[in-house]
């Protein structure tokens, strides 16, 4: 069985951080490993606190399991404090962790910032360049590229400038664009487009479910753009299947 890491925040609602990781690679049938950067304090309406964990304590996280267990391929989610993100920098190299993903988590979904501005500058400067692909919604590529996107010209720029950064491969996901919701995968020569109808409502956690169930096709062998369909599908059930679990909003069925 392939392993992936996956490198996040706890959401203790298990709607999205490293609980909706582990849940995903489980249903792809992937063995899931969890390396944790911060704490929070959340439910399904309010988002009340960011406890980050030190870089010693991430770096004893690595250290001990990644002597034992080396995964096939890894993901970044949230990664609040400056410490953090060099630590993690630190033991991507250290341990060559070749196929890397990073969900580029900067805004929780009722709109807390998750990621301070030096470890977003950090994020851009020092990991992204280690990554294989990265997937971004639309606030987030926006951030990243420093410009506005509101078509697919626009789309193509802003992958443009992010695939400048050192990625393989830029996915931008459409769902906050429109009433559509594609998404756009670039890969230094080509734009591939996965088509998706918009679904109305706030669902918990649709980019951590999106990214690590890219992760876990690539662990099955498919190719970019076969994986990128495959996560769009599979994101697609869960939140077509979304559960009203707590008071506020959708948690995805996976
Ligand atoms: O969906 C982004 C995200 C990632 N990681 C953690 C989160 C959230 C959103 O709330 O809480 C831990």
């Amino acid at each position: 069985m392939k392993v992936a890491l996956t490198i996040g925040g706890s959401d203790p609602t298990g709607g999205a951080g490293i609980q909706m990781d582990l849940k995903v690679f489980q249903a792809l049938g992937v063995y899931g490993t969890a390396v944790i950067t911060a704490l929070t304090a959340q439910n399904t309406k309010v988002f009340k606190k960011i406890y980050p964990l030190s870089a010693k304590m991430i770096d004893n996280q690595f250290r001990v399991l990644l002597n034992d267990i080396k995964p096939y391929a890894a993901k970044t989610g949230m990664i609040y404090s400056e410490e953090a993100l060099e630590c993690i920098v630190k033991n991507v190299k250290k341990y060559r962790i070749n196929n890397l993903i990073i969900d580029p988590v900067i805004n929780s979904s009722t709109g807390r910032r998750l990621i301070q501005k030096k470890t977003l500058k950090k994020l851009k400067e020092q990991l992204i360049p280690l990554s294989k692909a990265i997937t971004a919604n639309i606030p987030e590529a926006e951030i990243l590229a420093k410009m506005k996107i509101n078509s697919e010209k626009t789309i193509l720029e802003a992958a443009k400038r992010i695939k400048e950064m050192g990625p393989e491969i830029v996915i931008i996901k459409g769902g906050h664009w429109h009433n559509k919701a594609s998404d756009f995968l670039y890969d230094g020569k080509n734009l591939f487009v996965a088509e998706g109808e918009k679904f109305m409502g706030q669902y918990h956690g649709t980019g951590c479910a999106f990214s690590s169930a890219f992760v876990a096709f690539l662990c099955l062998g498919y190719e970019h753009e076969k994986a990128l369909h495959a996560s769009k599908n599979f994101v697609k059930n869960a939140i077509i299947n979304a559960l009203k679990i707590g008071k506020g909003m959708y948690l995805l069925k996976i």
